[in-house]
């Protein structure tokens, strides 16, 4: 399989420390690194992010957005599925091995993410009063987020992976459960911990991470 040419990924060109290691092209940065596919930050600006152009690249203006010699693609799940597609690192040959990915991708973006995302806009981002009806409904989410993670700790029971093998479904799945970490969501589950705890210890993680923040760092204002 050959290696696309010319990558870009778009990221913000800064952030409020609050969200450092959570902005979502850690997710792509992360998947790139263990691919092996080097690539180059595209910078954006409030400014850009509302422009016709980059909207052209990124519909709702958001990062992350990737380029290459070949296409162009939003979302990061759809970015890191198309590397896995193509990076043996990342994603099983076995039709059946290739399926499990797909599904623990959508699995991890679309069953866990919603509630975590919903807890992170209450705690975090809604800055409005939080009453008792507030109140009551992150109560509501967080057994929601609860029910989530006891499948995954079961799921994880005995293997170091999602899927047996690290794969791009853990990329996924570890930078979703981030999101939790000013929470004790992740912290009281020791299975869970461990796991999050072995996948951002891999070199490539690390690697991504580094280079996430040190963009920032570079123009802070
Ligand atoms: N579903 C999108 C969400 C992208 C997203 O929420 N990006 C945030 C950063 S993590 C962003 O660009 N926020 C700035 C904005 O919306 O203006 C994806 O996974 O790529």
């Amino acid at each position: 399989m050959t290696t696309p040419k010319d990558i870009q990924v778009s990221v913000l060109r800064w952030a409020p420390p609050i969200v450092h290691g959570l902005v979502r092209d850690l997710r792509v940065r992360w998947a790139l690194e263990e691919a092996g596919w080097p690539y180059r930050e595209h910078f954006v600006s409030p400014e850009a992010q509302a422009s016709t152009k980059y909207r052209e690249l990124q519909p709702f203006g958001q990062v992350p957005a990737f380029q290459s010699d070949e296409l162009k693609l939003f979302e990061s799940g759809a970015i890191v599925l198309h590397i896995a597609e193509r990076s043996p690192a990342l994603m099983p040959q076995d039709p059946a091995g290739r399926a499990d990915v797909t599904a623990w991708i959508f699995g991890a973006l679309n069953s866990v993410e919603p509630p975590v995302m919903m807890l992170n806009v209450i705690d975090m981002l809604y800055q409005g009063p939080k009453g008792d009806d507030v109140q009551g409904l992150r109560g509501w989410i967080a057994r929601w987020t609860e029910s989530r993670l006891d499948v995954l700790e079961r799921e994880l029971e005995g293997k170091d992976y999602l899927l047996g093998r690290f794969t791009a479904a853990d990329v996924l799945l570890t930078t979703v459960l981030r999101i939790l970490r000013d929470t004790d969501f992740v912290k009281k589950r020791p299975l869970l911990e461990a796991y999050q705890r072995r996948c951002e210890t891999r070199p490539a993680f690390q690697k991504a991470l580094e280079d996430h923040l040190a963009s920032f760092a570079q123009h802070a204002p």
